[in-house]
Formats: structure tokens, sequence, C-alpha cells
């Protein structure tokens, strides 16, 4: 698919299928998915590129039992960085998380075990959560002396609240199944959350492409605007996307009376 060959991807495995569903696989299972230097800095090629590579929906999964167990915390010791290094580190973290959330490609995040610190950073820059019962989330930076830098006192915050968040961090707590759910920290729970992954990305992925940009880029940014903007930048996203062509078909089938109707299970 164009553009994405020429990347140089050690950490992370790309499958994308005759359908543009891309499958994202965090390769590091022997460090149980560890984000390390190199894998951020894949994170950050590839997502500036999916979406200008014609991929309709992406699935972002780990290698092994588990999602991703957060900053390399072995490489983060051996480096010994100074505040400034690690800034800097943080300022790529937030460069790949950003192309994820900003990017307008739905990405589904199909979780299992351990979804903790920087993992479920990285979890909670896709669009939607899919949880199986092995699936844990925990920030356990308070009991490493750390801090969380790739973006959760904004996402995790988002997801959860800050009093939730602040109760994650202060005592290690470990959220899962049901209660994760209840919470906000996944939207589905499963027992095969790759196989349900797949489904919403397929499902996503049918809808127009740019109607896919606005719900998967307009509706995080608005939400860093004023309602006042928010709402002025709606208007203006709408009418771009309410008069595609690509809508055409589908308005006409609604008013022919040939489309699906919206029904309860
Ligand atoms: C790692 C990491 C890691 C495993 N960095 N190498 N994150 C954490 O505090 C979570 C740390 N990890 C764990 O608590 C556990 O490893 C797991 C619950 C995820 C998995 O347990 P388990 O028993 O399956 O594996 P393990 O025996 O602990 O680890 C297997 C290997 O993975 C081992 O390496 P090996 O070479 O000795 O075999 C571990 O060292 C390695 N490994 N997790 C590096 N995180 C931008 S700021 C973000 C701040 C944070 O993310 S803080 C939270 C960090």
């Amino acid at each position: 698919m164009k553009n994405l060959e020429s990347l140089d991807l050690t950490q992370i495995l790309l499958e994308v299928d005759a359908a543009g569903i891309a499958t994202v696989t965090l390769n590091r299972e022997a460090k149980r998915n560890a984000l390390d230097t190199r894998t951020v800095e894949e994170l950050v090629n590839l997502f500036s590129t999916i979406p200008r590579a014609g991929v309709r929906a992406v699935v972002l999964r780990g290698e092994g039992a588990h999602f991703c167990a957060g900053l390399d915390l072995v490489e983060h010791f051996k480096e010994d960085r100074s505040p400034a290094e690690f800034m800097h580190l943080c300022l790529r973290w937030h460069e790949a998380f950003n192309k994820m959330e900003y990017g307008g490609v739905p990405i589904i995040a199909a979780l299992k075990g351990a979804v903790v610190g920087g993992g479920l950073e990285l979890a909670s820059s896709a669009h939607i959560r899919v949880a199986d019962r092995t699936t844990y989330f925990a920030l356990p930076e308070g009991q490493r002396g750390l801090f969380t830098g790739g973006g959760a006192t904004i996402r995790v915050a988002d997801l959860v609240g800050k009093a939730r968040m602040i109760d994650m961090m202060l005592t290690g707590r470990v959220y899962q199944g049901e209660e994760a759910m209840a919470v906000g920290l996944c939207q589905y729970l499963v027992d095969d959350s790759e196989a349900k992954a797949m489904e919403i990305a397929r499902a996503a992925a049918a809808h127009p492409p740019l109607t896919n940009f606005a719900i998967c880029s307009a509706i995080s940014h608005m939400q860093n605007m004023s309602a006042l903007d928010a709402a002025y930048a709606e208007a203006v996203v709408a009418g771009i996307v309410n008069t595609q062509p690509d809508a055409r078909g589908r308005l006409e089938a609604f008013a022919n009376k040939t489309a699906a109707r919206v029904r309860p299970k």
C-alpha cells in the first residue's frame, strides 16, 4: 500500500488486507511490548503515514499475552536520562499518540493482559478499546517513582475522570472486567478482543473515509475548543462531510426506502 512499504519497521508488524484494514502489532513479546525509543519512533512514522496511505481502519494489538507494559523501564534505567532528554522523549510519545488520535483513521485497540502505564496511554489514543477477560488496566507510575509522560493526564483523565486517575496512581489500583467497563476504560468486554476489534474495524471501514476522518479527528479537536468555536467548527466540518458525493447514494437509498433502518437488537 502506498508509502507504507518504505517504512523501516523492526518493533512493529504491519499487515494490510484487501479491504484496507491494517493490523498493527507491537512485536516485543519477550519484553511484554514495552515501549522503547525505537518503538515510539516507529509509531510516529507509521501513524504519520497511515492517513495518506489509503488505510480505512486499524486494529492495534500486542504480540503475546499482554497488550503493552508501558515505558521500557530497563532502557530508561540504562540510559540514565537527563530531565531534558526525558522531556524530549515524552514529546515523541505525544507526537505518536497525537498522530493516532487526530489522524482521522479509526483505530481499534484489541486489548489483553497488561494495559499499564504507557500501555494505557497508548490504548487511550485509540478511538475504541476492546478488552477481553484477561485485560487489566493500571497506572503503576507511582510505585516506580515515576509520573505519566505519554498523555495520561489528558486522555486517561478524559476516560475515567480526574479522581479515578489520581486514585489509580496513588494506590496502584487495577481495573478489570465489568468494573473497567463501568469506569470507561474500555467500551467492549468480550471473550476474543481481536476478533471483536476486527469486526468493529470492518464495520467502520464501510463508511466513507471523509466521514471517518471527521469522527476520528474533528471530535478530538473540538474537545480542545471553546463551546462557541467547537459549534462553529462542527458546522464547517458538517458542511463538507454532509454534502460529499459519497453520501449521495446513501441518502438516495434512504429516500427510496431501500436503506437499512436503525433498529434495537
Ligand atoms: C519490561 C517491562 C517494561 C516487562 N520495561 N522491560 N510499566 C510497569 O511498571 C509494568 C512493568 N511490567 C510488569 O509489571 C510485568 O512485566 C507484566 C505484568 C507486564 C508482565 O509480567 P510477566 O510476569 O509476564 O513478565 P516479567 O517476567 O515481569 O517480564 C518479562 C520480561 O519483560 C522481562 O525481561 P527479561 O529480559 O528479564 O526476560 C522484563 O524485564 C520485561 N519487561 N515489562 C522493560 N515496562 C512516558 S512515561 C510512561 C511511564 C510508564 O509507563 S510507568 C509504567 C511502566
